[in-house]
Parts: C-alpha cells; sequence; structure tokens
C-alpha cells in the first residue's frame, strides 16, 4: 500500500493552508509552519543573535524567579510545555519543581521534540517525560497521569503569534485543559522602543531572513513548488495600529508560481505575509486573561521592562 494516511494528512492540512493562505488579496502563510527541521534549528540560532532579546531576557527572568515560579506550581504538578521547541528554558523550572508528576512538551516539530526530549531526559533520569507531537492549536492528547495540579507552560511570546481572537480561544482553551486551580505560566514580549523591536526582527547576519525564506523552501519540498527563495525580500517592522512586528517576503520581481497543480501570480513589490509578533503591555494583557477565565497572580519583569513572566491560575 503506498497510501499511508497518517503520513499524508499532516501534509494535507499545510497544502490547504498554504493555497488557501496564497489565495487571498494579501497572500500569508502561517507562521507555524516556520518550524520543519531546517526552520528550528534557524530559530535556534536567532535566540542566540545580539539583536534578538526576547530568548535571553526571558532566560534572565526564569534564572532570577524560577524558585517563586516552582513554589507557584506547587507539589506534584503535572507541566505541559506549549510549543516545546528546544526545552532549555523548562529546565530552570523543572530544576525547582516539588516532585512532577510527568513533564508533556507539546510540539509540532516531531523530529526536533524528540531528539531534544532524549536529551532532556538524559539529565532528568527520574522525571516521567512524555513528548506529545501535536499542532497545540488543534486538540490533542495529554497523559492521563494523577497530579496535584495542571500547569501550562507557554513561553517564548509564542503567543505573541496569534492574532488578538486567536490569542483568547488559545487562553480559554487552557483554561479548559488545566482545569480550575491549574496554572498557566506565560513569556509575553512586552511593547518597547521600534529601534530595539526592529532589530530584533532584522538581524545584520541575516538569519532571521533565512529563517523567513526556509518556508519557501518547505513549501518547495514538500508541496511541490517551483518558489526561487532568492526572488524574495524579507522585511519585518513594527505596525504601531497593531502593536505587533510583521514579517512578510516580497516578491522582487513579476511571477507566477506553481504549487502542485495550483498557479499563484506575483506583482513585484508583493508581499506574502508570513508572521505577526504581538507586543503586549502587562495591564492590557491583563484584561485580556481576566476575560479569558485566569486570573493574574504573579508578574516577573526584566530591568529594561523589555519581557514579562506571569503566573495565571483558571477560575
Ligand atoms: C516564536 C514568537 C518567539 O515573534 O519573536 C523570531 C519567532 N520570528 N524571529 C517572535 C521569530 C522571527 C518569535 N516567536
Amino acid at each position: 500500500m503506498t497510501n499511508t494516511p497518517w503520513l499524508a494528512c499532516p501534509n494535507r492540512r499545510f497544502r490547504a493552508d498554504v493555497l488557501a493562505g496564497l489565495s487571498l488579496p494579501q497572500k500569508r502563510l502561517p507562521a507555524k509552519y516556520f518550524y520543519d527541521a531546517v526552520g528550528s534549528r534557524l530559530f535556534d540560532e536567532i535566540t542566540e543573535l545580539d539583536e534578538y532579546y526576547p530568548t535571553r531576557t526571558e532566560l534572565t527572568i526564569m534564572t532570577a524567579h524560577a524558585r517563586e515560579m516552582a513554589a507557584r506550581c506547587g507539589p506534584r504538578c503535572l507541566l505541559i510545555e506549549l510549543g516545546a521547541g528546544s526545552l532549555t528554558k523548562v529546565r530552570l523550572l523543572l530544576d525547582r519543581l516539588d516532585q512532577p508528576t510527568a513533564y508533556a512538551p507539546v510540539d509540532v516539530s516531531g523530529e526536533h521534540l524528540r531528539g531534544a526530549a532524549t536529551a532532556l531526559a538524559v539529565d532528568y533520569p527520574a522525571l516521567d517525560i512524555t513528548p506529545v507531537v501535536a499542532d497545540f492549536t488543534t486538540s490533542f492528547d495529554l497523559p492521563s497521569v494523577p497530579a496535584n495540579r495542571r500547569v501550562v507552560y507557554f513561553p517564548g511570546s509564542t503567543i505573541g503569534n496569534f492574532d488578538p481572537h486567536e490569542a483568547d480561544a488559545l487562553l480559554r482553551r487552557v483554561a479548559r485543559i488545566v482545569g480550575p486551580g491549574g496554572g498557566l505560566l506565560l513569556g509575553v514580549d512586552l511593547r518597547k522602543d521600534v529601534t530595539v523591536l526592529e532589530r530584533a526582527y532584522n538581524d545584520a547576519a541575516g538569519v532571521t531572513a533565512a529563517f523567513n525564506r526556509n518556508l519557501l523552501v518547505r513549501i518547495n519540498r514538500e508541496l511541490g513548488a517551483n518558489f526561487v527563495p532568492d526572488t524574495f525580500r524579507h522585511l519585518a517592522f513594527y505596525n504601531r495600529d497593531q502593536s505587533r512586528i510583521e514579517m512578510h517576503l516580497v516578491s522582487t520581481i513579476e511571477q507566477r508560481m506553481r504549487v502542485g497543480s495550483a498557479t499563484f501570480d506575483f506583482r513585484a513589490g508583493e508581499s506574502i505575509h508570513t508572521e505577526n509578533s504581538y507586543k503586549y503591555s502587562v495591564p492590557e494583557l491583563a484584561a485580556r486573561v481576566t476575560a479569558c477565565g485566569l486570573r493574574l497572580d504573579e508578574t516577573w519583569t526584566d530591568a529594561q521592562n523589555y519581557f514579562a513572566v506571569l503566573y495565571l491560575t483558571a477560575q
């Protein structure tokens, strides 16, 4: 048999999303598809760039306050991490948690996740690690282990990739997953000087540009398309009205591209909108989470107020 539905399925979803996104008047592609194996590696490179402050700042906050965060989680918690990536930040938490019953990292990039989980298991031999390969924007199964409390760890300001109504839906779903009394430890990037923001998405070494263009490389490979990534220019800027960084790929020439049997025309200068990264203020976010059934218990931030980590309790 040549058709294995459990393998074909995720790809069908990818194809449908790409075809739908490229058919819009303002072409767009969902940012979650950045993270194939190459994209995940490029993102890890981004986190180490001088210009990219969020990861480093969040790590500083986590290092300074991991003990208080772990105390909020309490003993024997089930820790669920959304968009787990390389599993570096969570170590700071795991080092402080009181007998966690299990750790369930959830990520779309199966290869990357399994590798990271194996590496983590070496350093935490007593911990029950259950990687869940899933798109956390859809529903997914969690290990059914008894725990004092369920806590979702959602770091990296990944919440910033969601439009406000999607972010609300996700927050409501997290509240439902952890149940009343359950927690959410949320990392968010804050509003700040535009120069600092724009530099973070326009690094001198061009790693962010490569990360952006890799989406086209992935589409070529997985969906049989003929994009020439070099004919698309990386564009990232701060949209003040929406308080978000926008990333685009701008076609430098007029061209017709093929994705499978579909074709898409590009004018010279026409863009594909590839990512939004919303920047929040703590009071604004507090109002939002409250409306989604979560109570803000504690906020930790850095000296420059660049980034915040929030502990929220589901009502
Ligand atoms: C995954 C949301 C943390 O918006 O900063 C980094 C991804 N995109 N550079 C962000 C990203 C371009 C990122 N987050």
